[in-house]
């Protein structure tokens, strides 16, 4: 069964195949992964027969605070009451709605709408907003159109320069390292800016390894060396942008002594870069989310934006910006409308012809959908207060292991009188829930998930679910037959749900009017927008005019600020988070896979060795990691390859390991992305 991999956005394309009571995986030569996998993907099959697999519904015992199992009918009926319950007594908004980027399109689509037609609320957001919101917003203000990369992933191995800014693939996206070995071949140029030596930095000709926060004052040091050296193109600025001399005029005072003295880059670095970029034939600039967990990561994508645009790559052949999306549907995920001012196709909530048209698709008026609600953080931030929701369903994510500030978004989790999780594993998140309920895995089910270059695949179920569980869409139209049986109901069959999907993104910026299932099986997937079932689809944008009503980009004038919380005496050292190769987000599925936890057992919190002396730490002893906000423990990893006066650790594990107790949940004002990658803690011996 030719599949593709159910994590990251990369998608790798995979071959299941049934044995006895084992299913096995293949590498499959799809055009990102060109046969290649990484051991998450290879071990993606572990979780299917696992022992701790959710089989049943569960449902929290009122008297012994226990959660047990309990059939379908109680479960849903449970949920619909103690929904009714909640907006009788306190209105349709009280119920609120979190979903995933992990989900298949059809689910994104049916979550959205199950939310704003079923529930009436205009409470509902999603994990998306942790993770690449803010370069969807700076692509949306600057090109009109937010897709991730707007060419194939291929094009990276024909750059002449690449610069990564905050992307560390070697370990979360493995296979396309291939792309930047053939770039490195073809004799290019890498360039990745990381406060760490990464196992992509390593392999890098030049590593700029800035203090954290600090990517938007390169960025403009960068602007300011191409325009002093003549790298601009004015013709380009001229024919097919607007806004540029507000940005000449911000960036004339970021001259590189002073983004060194800011960052730590050396001015020689940076010269070199806007060198590298300025005489590049083919160059591609990629952000990822270093540069983009800030509060001020909207400004910072758009500073790396407008030296793309002033340099004229975007919609030149093989150059560009991108941006590396994350989840395994992190891009369909953010088209179809469980974001908060979203609906299907891209469009906007507020929009009144937006509204018209989806509401002719779901059969009801246009009057009756909610308007836009609230980014993730501040909805979990208000659930179960006197203003918030006091009910909560969740599809496809794990925020009290996810969620800055993690231990007060628990505390609201707790706070709900009612929190519903639909997972197949139990996750912290789902611990909390008075009703978890057990859902299908992604080799169970059919579906299309869109990828980091924009094109929709096909997931395959290889065979059902076992026998006591359901999938995400049947369970959405259990309890819309539950909750509002007078309504037209959305189907439960995915390939009906992506004809409905089709027609509702149809004429919108994402538009999927013209993919079917089985133009996408006859061509290695579809590239939005595709709005002609017999007219191309759309590898490469931009290369007449970009997205917006006068076809020319924006440039924004953007000005570096310093991180929300800077260090001070009592939190003398900078903090940041990431990833490792061997576990995924919140590592409810990875850590319970063997292998990966062979590979990487547990947390640890990664400091230079100079520091550890001045700290007493030795390699291996536990340490406790402060912040205004809490603390975690984990075992310090001495390592020559961080900056001295920053501390790292990965995010993967709940408990005391726990890294979001410590993070910052101030968030970026236009995107609602929060301060993941930088805040201000204390080091000491646990
Ligand atoms: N193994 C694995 N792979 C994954 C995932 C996973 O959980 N595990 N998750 C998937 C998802 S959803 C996502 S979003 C992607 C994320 O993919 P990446 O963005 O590549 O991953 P991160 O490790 O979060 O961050 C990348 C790098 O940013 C650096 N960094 C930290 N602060 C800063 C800063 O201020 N500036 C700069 N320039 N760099 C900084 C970190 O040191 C880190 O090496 O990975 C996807 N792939
Ligand atoms: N400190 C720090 N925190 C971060 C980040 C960081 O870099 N640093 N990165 C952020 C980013 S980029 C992201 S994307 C988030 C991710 O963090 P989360 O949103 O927590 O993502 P996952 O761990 O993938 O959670 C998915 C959950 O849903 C379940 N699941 C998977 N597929 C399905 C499905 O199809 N249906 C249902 N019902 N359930 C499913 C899984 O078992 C798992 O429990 O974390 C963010 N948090
Ligand atoms: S790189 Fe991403 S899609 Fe490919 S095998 Fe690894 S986790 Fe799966
Ligand atoms: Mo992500």
């Amino acid at each position: 069964m030719a599949t593709h991999c159910p994590y990251c956005a990369l998608q790798c394309g995979m071959v299941l195949r049934e044995e006895a009571d084992t299913v096995s995986v293949l590498p499959r030569d799809f055009p990102t992964n060109r046969g290649g996998l990484c051991q998450k993907g290879w071990t993606s099959t572990d979780l299917l027969g696992h022992p701790e697999r959710l089989t049943s519904p569960l449902l929290r015992d009122p008297a012994s605070g226990e959660l047990r199992p309990a059939s379908w009918d109680a479960a849903l009926d449970r949920i619909a009451t103690g929904l009714r319950d909640v907006r009788e007594r306190h209105g349709r908004d009280a119920v609120a709605v979190f979903g995933g980027g992990g989900l298949t399109n059809e689910k994104a689509y049916a979550l959205g709408r199950f939310a704003r037609v079923v529930l009436g609320t205009r409470f509902i957001d999603y994990n998306g907003r942790f993770c690449m919101s803010s370069a969807a917003a700076a692509g949306m203000r600057a090109f009109g159109v937010d897709r991730g990369l707007p060419f194939p992933l291929s094009d990276l191995g024909r750059a002449d320069t690449l610069l990564l800014v905050g992307a560390n693939p070697a370990e979360t996206m493995p296979p396309l390292m291939r792309w930047l070995t053939e770039q490195r071949e073809r004799g290019g140029k890498l360039i990745v800016v990381d406060p760490r030596v990464t196992a992509t930095a390593r392999q890098a000709d030049l590593h700029l390894q800035p203090l954290p926060g600090t990517d938007l004052a390169v960025a403009s040091a960068l602007l300011h060396i191409a325009l002093t050296e003549g790298y601009v193109d004015g013709d380009y600025i001229a024919t097919r942008t607007t806004g540029f001399p507000a940005v000449r005029r911000t960036v004339a005072g970021w001259w590189p002594a002073r983004a060194e003295a800011l960052s730590g880059v050396p001015v020689a670095d940076l010269e070199e870069t806007a060198r590298a970029l300025g005489t590049a034939e083919r160059a591609i600039i990629l952000t990822a989310r270093g540069a983009e967990q800030h509060a001020k990561g909207v400004d910072t994508v758009t500073g790396f934006v407008n030296l793309a645009l002033a340099l004229g790559l975007p919609g030149r052949p093989g150059s560009g910006y991108g941006c590396l999306t994350g989840q395994g549907n992190g891009q369909g995920g953010r088209e179809h409308g469980q974001k908060a001012d979203q609906l299907p196709g891209y469009r906007r909530i507020d929009d009144l012809q937006a509204r018209a048209h989806v509401a002719r698709v779901w059969g009801v008026s246009a009057d009756e959908l909610p308007g836009p609600g609230v980014p993730a953080y501040q909805l979990l931030d208000s659930l179960g207060t006197d203003q918030g929701p006091r009910a909560l369903l969740v599809f496809g994510s794990n925020p009290v292991v996810s969620a800055p500030r993690a231990a007060r978004v628990e505390g609201r989790l707790r706070d709900l009188d009612l929190l519903v999780v639909a997972d197949f594993l139990l996750s912290e998140t789902a611990a909390l829930a008075d009703v978890v309920l057990p859902t299908a895995q992604w080799a169970e089910e059919d579906g299309t998930m869109t990828n980091l270059e924009g094109r929709v695949l096909r997931r395959r179920a290889l065979r059902p679910p076992p026998p006591d569980v359901r999938t995400d869409l049947e369970i959405l139209t259990a309890l819309s037959a539950r909750l509002r049986p007078s309504v037209r109901q959305s189907p439960d069959d995915p390939r009906s749900v992506f004809a409905e999907l089709r027609r509702a993104s149809a004429g919108g910026i994402a538009d999927y009017a013209g993919i079917s299932w089985e133009r996408i099986d006859a061509t290695d997937g579809v590239f939005w927008p595709c709005p002609d079932g017999d007219g191309p689809d759309s590898p490469r944008m931009f290369t007449d005019r970009f997205a917006t009503a006068d076809g020319r980009a924006r440039f924004h004038p953007v000005e570096h600020r310093p991180a929300v919380e800077e260090v001070c005496a009592d939190y003398p050292l900078h903090f940041t988070t990431g990833r490792v190769l061997a576990q995924y987000q919140s590592g409810t599925q990875t850590r319970r896979v063997a292998a990966l936890r062979r590979a990487a057992p547990e947390a640890f919190v990664e400091l230079h060795p100079d520091l550890a002396e001045r700290l007493g730490v030795a390699d291996g002893v536990p340490v406790r990691v402060a912040s205004r906000r809490g603390e975690f423990q984990a075992p310090a990893r001495l390592s020559p390859n961080i900056r001295p006066d920053t501390v790292f650790a990965p995010f993967h594990w709940g408990g005391r390991a726990r890294a979001n107790s410590v993070t910052n949940d101030a968030v970026d004002p236009i995107s609602g992305m929060p301060e993941f990658k930088i805040c201000a803690v204390r080091v000491e011996k646990a």
